[in-house]
């Protein structure tokens, strides 16, 4: 996969060089790059907002420097994946890539679109500062992307960036490879619709407190039938929310006797 980050504080994504994400990169599962928005400016102050029109506060991100900036990684993970790719590259090499832009005001991030942008060839990701980027380059940024506002949450934070270091972590520890052991992508929070159930290690009692007895059991179907009790507890007390939309078309036979 390629991603590409348009930012006016590159510097804001240097912890993607770190851990799993870092690793990733190095390993060439991942290219990642990350581009200044202000490069893509033609002026001597080299000017990224203006006044809103129509009045009200703060500014607005002008739309010339985006449309630079776009224009300029548009279609690089297609090179990327035709140079790269050994079979078949030919039905992959025309899909257009993704632009998410980070904003509250976007559909909600959850898991379910990290498998689905896990699955593309590249994403672009666009952050916008102060009141937001003019409404016209989102408009105009379908003639090249498939255009995605996205939002983390029903909060406000100041700018793109944080939103992508969170985003790009969920999507890159999906792609293959850059989880040592797959199987700990299936058995965690939101994998099956339900919160992952409560994980314990040595020592067997630690300050009066003893590990549940069943998991020092070693019945493998008695642990299993307590995991799954324990994800519904949680999920029921922690996020009824999660319990409401989740799929009893899903439950297993073995859920309905937990
Ligand atoms: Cl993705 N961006 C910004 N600026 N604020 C947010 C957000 C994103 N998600 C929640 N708040």
């Amino acid at each position: 996969m390629r991603i590409d980050v348009v930012s006016i504080f590159p510097e804001y994504l240097a912890p993607l060089e770190l851990s799993l994400i870092g690793k990733a990169r190095q390993d060439g599962l991942l290219e990642l790059k990350v581009h200044d928005l202000r490069t893509f400016t033609t002026d001597k102050h080299r000017t990224v907002d203006d006044t809103p029109y129509g009045g009200g506060a703060g500014m607005v991100m002008k739309p010339e420097p985006w449309a630079q900036a776009l224009e300029s990684v548009a279609g690089a993970g297609a090179a990327e994946g035709a140079s790269a790719a050994s079979g078949d590259s030919a039905s992959e090499g025309s899909r257009k890539p993704v632009l998410i832009v980070p904003s509250p005001a976007g559909e909600r991030f959850n898991q379910a679109l990290a498998y689905e942008l896990a699955e593309e060839e590249q994403l672009v990701f666009a952050c916008g500062r102060y009141e937001g980027i003019d409404e016209r380059v989102i408009e105009w940024a379908e003639e090249h992307f498939t255009v995605r506002p996205v939002s983390l949450g029903d909060y406000v934070l100041n700018g793109g960036e944080v939103a992508v270091l969170a985003m790009v972590e969920a999507i890159g520890r999906l792609l293959p490879g850059v989880v040592g052991n797959p199987e700990s992508l299936i058995e965690e929070s939101h994998s099956d619709g339900l919160l992952e159930y409560p994980v314990f290690t040595k020592p067997s009692s630690w300050r009066e407190r003893d590990v549940p007895a069943v998991l020092l059991s070693g019945n493998h179907g008695k642990i299993a039938q307590w995991r799954r009790h324990e994800q519904f507890r949680r999920t029921a007390d922690r996020r009824p929310d999660l319990l409401a939309e989740f799929d009893a078309g899903s439950l297993s036979r073995a859920d309905r006797n937990v």
